[in-house]
């Protein structure tokens, strides 16, 4: 666990963010520098660290974790066309902020492999 995140604070409501979904575990807002016309963050409101943190914990929240993100997809109207779901984790991966986010980005073609 790591509270002392910007997205602890943006959970705590002391950081504004533009939200798109919310449950009493989950919350998405929009990513501030989005590298899609759709980039939303989901975040477990826990300050867990890491998915493998979370699920040893609370295995059932990763699944309400991934719903939450289909939501957000299904909401933004890129279910259908395809979309990318991206967990950065660590410092190779570019994980930047210490509070587990699953990207949601879609609204355009991607390619493959990431960079
Ligand atoms: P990552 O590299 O996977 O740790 O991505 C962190 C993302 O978080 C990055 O795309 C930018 C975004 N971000 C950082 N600070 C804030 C913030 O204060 N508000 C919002 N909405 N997004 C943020």
């Amino acid at each position: 666990m790591n509270p002392d995140t910007i997205f602890g604070k943006i959970v705590a409501g002391e950081v504004p963010a533009d939200k798109v979904y919310e449950t009493d575990n989950v919350l998405a807002f929009r990513d501030l520098q989005p590298q899609a016309p759709v980039h939303v963050l989901v975040i477990p409101k826990k300050p867990y660290q890491t998915a493998a943190e979370l699920a040893a914990a609370e295995p059932a929240l990763i699944g309400e974790l991934i719903a939450a993100a289909h939501e957000v997809a299904t909401a933004a109207g890129i279910a259908e066309t395809g979309y990318r779901l991206v967990v950065n984790t660590g410092k190779d991966a570019n994980q930047t902020v210490d509070h587990l986010h699953v990207h949601v980005i879609g609204g355009r073609a991607m390619s493959w492999p990431p960079g």
